[in-house]
């Protein structure tokens, strides 16, 4: 009996313990005989449009157009495809810190219409002479909300935790973007050809997703190896 109190006591302990420590934060340090990643995203099947229909400001946010729900250049490359691996113990250093990351109200589109962000501060300004009411979200819970009822108007938030934010404008119903919260510094953005390049990567294996708004993620394995490119094709498909 007494020693089952002591397992009970001994459980309670660990329990709290494990509850108290935070997940673990990437360690930043020098990389010894790291490889890369060269990759390329692409998108083989019929490229869909929506209708976007402005329904005021439209001397500022342009007429109905159709628009593709995915970037696709003639080779199938995907533009604005944003590559991570996942779960990286240490690895590099972050890029140096520059300008606080913006995100940009423009002739109503956010630019940049997608971008990945260590969490931290964020800029929201509003380049146009009309009302936009920008609104993110980490799945259906507001990250932030804020109306910027005029031109040259900043403001400064801040999203703390890795994740997905999808922005909206509670003022434009059109108006989508997305800002990736990464939590270590191997990602990238494919560039108008689809491909994309991770540096400095220690050897060893991992998890590294692909994902666009309009597909969702894709994981797969990846093996890097050291002082040489990992070759990648990933093709995306709607889900
Ligand atoms: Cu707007």
């Amino acid at each position: 009996m007494k020693r089952l109190i002591l397992i009970a006591e001994f459980s309670a302990i660990v329990l709290a313990w494990t509850i108290a420590v935070p997940a673990r934060a990437y360690e930043a340090g020098a990389v010894a005989g790291g490889g890369k990643i060269d990759g390329k995203v692409v998108f083989n099947d019929a490229v869909p449009t929506r209708k976007v229909i402005p329904n005021k400001d439209v001397e500022v946010c342009g007429g109905i157009r159709d628009e593709p729900l995915i970037e696709v250049g003639p080779d199938k490359g995907v533009q604005n495809a944003v590559v991570y691996l996942v779960e990286v113990a240490k690895g590099k250093a972050w890029p140096a810190a520059g300008k606080t990351p913006e995100l940009d109200n423009r002739k109503c589109r956010f630019e940049p219409e997608v971008q990945v962000i260590r969490a931290g501060p964020l800029d929201v300004v509003n380049d146009d002479p009309i009302l936009h009411n920008t609104h993110g979200y980490y799945g259906k819970r507001t990250a932030f909300n804020m109306a910027l009822p005029n031109q040259g108007q900043r403001i400064p938030t801040e999203l703390t935790r890795a994740g997905t934010v999808r922005i909206d404008c509670d003022a434009h119903g059109w108006m989508e973007g997305w800002i990736y919260v990464v939590d270590n510094p191997y990602y990238a953005i494919t560039s108008a050809d689809g491909k994309f390049t991770i540096t400095d990567v220690p050897p060893g294996n991992y998890s590294l997703v692909a994902i666009h708004s309009f597909t969702g993620p894709l994981q797969q394995s990846v093996t890097v190896a050291a002082g040489k490119p990992t070759n990648l094709t990933i093709e995306l498909k709607k889900q």
